[in-house]
């Protein structure tokens, strides 16, 4: 049922680089024409660091794996016929022949059965503040996917200790990217510690060589954002309890949470949330071109 393009095809039969990328941050985590934009820029970074980017999504109930340019434009140009789809909503969006953008999770699933390794996103979903029992689906999916994410963390609007414990209870790995602090998305660190750091993508792939020799399970790859790209921490932190507030006075639940986080973060801080989710992704998408081509070597 896998759709895999041609060109990523070939490259994972010539056992070369490969780096998925996810499409529900282009259909429902940043504005038009900005997501198309960072769309493009994700492919262009990974090209640029020698590897095959896959964009993948749902396309008229395929699962798709290495989109094409004029699916990524109507992804981002019609994000509301793209459905956002975790792990669990693979089968009844294929099943109904419908389009959907994939998410960390259903990201994963797809790269893990198209036999690539390496995936770059801007952050992971994970415990939702103020309720706990929203969790993303991302955290149980990377315990049991063999997929390495290179993720600034997981998105600052969620509860990042509480995260940081349930992927510890699920056992996948989180590996600070010369950092020993798990990343706080739009901001350096969280001030949580971390166990385990590499200080190259060379580090990197020997770390995954080694994990996936024994392990079926995901790794998270913690990228902090640069310096230069992060925004100030107390700054953006009242922004997000401003967010919060907003969502829970227009009773925003669910799925609908994250996205319409973002999208308030971005109108209130005149984009510059907007500008710093894209400088993380595309560092991430580098660092994650980094680490296929060392991988594939
Ligand atoms: N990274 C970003 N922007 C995003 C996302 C990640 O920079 O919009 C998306 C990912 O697809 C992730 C999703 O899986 O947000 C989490 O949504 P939820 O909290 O509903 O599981
Ligand atoms: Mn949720």
């Amino acid at each position: 049922m896998l759709h895999v393009s041609d060109e990523v095809r070939a490259a994972l039969v010539a056992k070369k680089a490969v780096v998925a990328l996810e499409s529900t941050l282009i259909a429902h985590g940043m504005p038009w024409p900005e997501n198309l934009e960072v769309g493009r820029a994700l492919e262009q970074t990974v090209r640029d660091g020698g590897a095959i980017p896959a964009t993948i999504a749902i396309v008229r109930g395929k699962p798709t794996v290495g989109v094409s340019g004029a699916e990524l434009e109507k992804m981002a140009r019609t994000p509301a016929a793209f459905k956002k789809c975790g792990a669990a909503d693979l089968g009844p969006i294929c099943a109904a022949g419908g389009d959907g953008a994939t998410t960390v999770s259903a990201t994963t699933v797809l790269a893990a059965r198209a036999g690539i390794r390496l995936f770059a996103t801007g952050g992971i979903g994970g415990v939702h503040r103020g309720d706990s029992a929203d969790v993303s689906s991302d955290l149980a999916t990377l315990a049991r996917e063999p997929v390495a994410v290179v993720s600034a963390g997981a998105k600052a609007i969620l509860d990042l200790p509480r995260t940081l414990e349930m992927l510890e209870t699920l056992g996948v790995p989180v590996i600070g990217v010369r950092t020993s602090m798990f990343p706080a998305f739009y901001v350096e660190s969280s001030g949580l510690s971390l166990e385990h750091r590499v200080e190259s993508a060379f580090e990197a792939a020997a770390l995954l060589r080694a994990h996936f020799e024994f392990s079926s399970s995901g790794v998270i790859l913690a990228k902090p954002i640069a310096k230069e790209s992060a925004l100030d921490a107390s700054q953006i932190e009242e922004e997000i309890s401003r967010a919060l507030e907003d969502a829970a006075n227009k009773g925003v639940r669910g799925k609908a949470i994250t996205p319409h986080l973002l999208g308030y973060l971005a109108d209130a801080t005149g984009k510059r949330s907007l500008v710093a989710n894209r400088a993380l992704a595309l560092a991430n998408a580098a660092f994650a071109a980094e680490v296929a081509v060392a991988l594939a070597s």
